[in-house]
């Protein structure tokens, strides 16, 4: 007789879900028990790590991914990441245990009080089977959930005694649509005002690159002669960054924004919220006289945007819409501005130096995770990403983020035979906040480059505070860090490096090595400004 555990699993091997990123406990091990032979259970030592390796693990797949969680603690320990998965729209199906259903009336040690209420508001959907036998439909419609638009993180709460009961029949398979296409006659408005705008430029977000459609958003670029911006704090590379529209990434401030826009009567905004800020610099959104079009796939951002008028949509179904109607533009064609000239080399190095360096070096289908702070400008205008699906960071602002999404990407890249090599790099402060998952990629021998700038502060914090006039803050030096005896600890290949011939050499080393590699790499103190 089929139990619902035999039947969840059968569910699952139909999705093709057979990875299981977590961390177990007592309330997750009836489900565990006799792991099948044909699954891979990626051993996280911390549910923070699970869930943003489970993500990286879904972005570079493509596919959602699976996290088993410990109860209610577990489950706490994994909400940082389940943000940053909830803004990144990532589909995971997060399972945790429950304690025995017999006694969850009396609250037993690790019953989860109220297990859909915990996770909220970041998933889409948090649910606990009435029944046992509803667990392997319930998982059926989890999926159904997360990969529909705007994908996402859903939860389901299971309790210990389910597994073993017996199964219903199971339930039948059945697919969903992960795309939708534009509204003809709104899209036809759309059409019009680009065709009829005078210096239209072209604001690009991450579900360009979510709906690989980087062809059609060059295609769009040229045929309008616009130039293209990356949106603010964007988790992923939207447009080939050596094309000569591409202008940079946008200042993730209000009146910054709009100043960066001034002169354009027209601003198409694809795939992106309207817009991603951080600190608050008041202005306009908009530069005077400038009316903006916004595409999205996610109702809520449409709906929350200050200023434009929105057509919901699939981005690349949206985008090559526009190709097809738009006629081609007799205006000249951005031409590509000027490269900034090399950093100097000083010792310690500058930021920008290093990442020059870094880019000297980079493996053609290198695949880039970030979370470093106060470097990403320097780090985004000296490594410039040409191809799709090769930059990953994390959209909510949340660290601890980054090393264990490299090390999903990285797991990622292996199971699907592509192979691409994964550079991380991760601030030292960043990088205590889930350390640990360096010890999984040490198990699972990924080549996975880490290189930590080590500015030995909170700089980003520092240049807030400047910012908004806010002195002594206290906690934003980190003295007294060893970076290099804790990453082997974990059972990495370490080794500081000081000097660009150092860094290329160590990059290449650590790709071809049979485990994850730690570059410290001391740089200047000094604090770049925010903006
Ligand atoms: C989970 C979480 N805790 C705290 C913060 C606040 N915070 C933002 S940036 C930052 C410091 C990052 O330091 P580091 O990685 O060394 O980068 P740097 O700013 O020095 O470049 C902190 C603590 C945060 N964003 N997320």
């Amino acid at each position: 007789m089929a139990t619902v555990r035999d039947a969840t699993y059968d569910v699952l091997r139909t999705l093709g879900m057979t990875t299981v990123f977590g961390n177990p406990g007592s309330t997750e091990e009836p489900f565990l028990q006799d792991f099948p032979a044909d699954f891979h259970y990626v051993h996280a030592l911390h549910e923070a790590t699970a869930v943003a390796m489970a993500d990286g693990y879904a972005q570079a797949s493509g596919v959602p991914a699976h996290v088993n969680l410990h109860t209610a603690p577990g489950t706490g320990n994994g909400m940082g990441n389940l943000v940053t998965a909830w803004h990144n729209k990532t589909p995971l199906i997060v399972t945790a245990g429950q304690q025995t259903r017999e006694m969850l009336l009396l609250e037993p040690r690790l019953a989860s009080r109220r297990p859909t209420e915990l996770p909220q508001p970041y998933v889409k959907w948090a649910y606990e089977p009435a029944r046992a036998q509803d667990i392997p439909a319930a998982m059926l419609r989890a999926y159904a959930t997360a990969v529909q638009p705007p994908a996402g993180p859903v939860f389901l709460s299971l309790p210990m005694d389910d597994w073993a009961q017996p199964a219903d029949p199971p339930p039948a398979p059945r697919t969903v649509a992960t795309r939708f296409a534009p509204d003809p006659q709104r899209l036809e408005e759309f059409v019009r005002a680009l065709a009829g705008s005078r210096n239209p430029v072209l604001v690009y977000g991450p579900g360009v690159d979510r709906s690989g459609s980087w062809p059609a958003a060059v295609a769009l670029a040229e045929r309008l002669a616009a130039p293209v911006w990356s949106a603010p704090a964007t988790e992923r590379a939207v447009f080939p960054e050596d094309h000569p529209h591409f202008r940079g990434v946008l200042p993730y401030a209000i009146g910054p924004l709009a100043e960066a826009l001034r002169g354009h009567d027209m601003v198409l905004v694809v795939g992106a919220p309207v817009f991603r800020y951080y600190p608050y610099v008041p202005g306009g959104h908009l530069p005077d006289g400038a009316r903006l079009l916004h595409i999205t796939d996610d109702p809520d951002e449409a709906a929350r945007a200050p200023v434009g008028d929105s057509l919901l949509s699939d981005p690349g179904l949206a985008l090559t819409a526009l190709v097809e109607g738009v006629p081609p533009s007799d205006r000249p064609a951005p031409t590509r501005p000027d490269a900034p000239p090399p950093p100097e080399i000083g010792t310690p190095l500058s930021a920008d130096a290093m990442f020059a360096a870094l880019a000297a070096h980079w493996p053609t289908d290198g695949v880039l995770v970030q979370e470093s702070p106060s470097n990403l400008s320097a780090l985004r205008r000296q490594l410039r990403i040409t191809r799709p699906a090769s930059y990953f960071t994390m959209a909510s602002g949340g660290l601890g983020y980054g090393l264990p999404a490299a090390i999903g990407v990285a797991l990622a890249e292996r199971d699907t035979g592509r192979g691409r090599p994964v550079v991380a790099v991760i601030g030292d402060g960043s990088f205590h906040y889930s350390v640990q998952a360096l010890w999984t990629a040490a198990r699972l021998a990924l080549p996975v480059v880490v290189v930590v700038p080590v500015n030995q502060q909170y700089a980003i914090l520092k240049a807030f505070a400047e910012l908004k006039h806010t002195p002594g803050v206290p906690g934003l030096d980190l003295p007294g860090l060893d970076v290099t005896a804790i990453a082997a600890g974990y059972g990495c290949a370490t080794q500081v490096v000081e000097t660009p011939d150092q860094l290329g050499a160590a990059l290449s080393a650590g790709l071809r090595a049979d485990r994850p590699t730690v570059l410290p790499v001391p740089i200047s103190t000094d604090v770049p400004s925010i903006l």
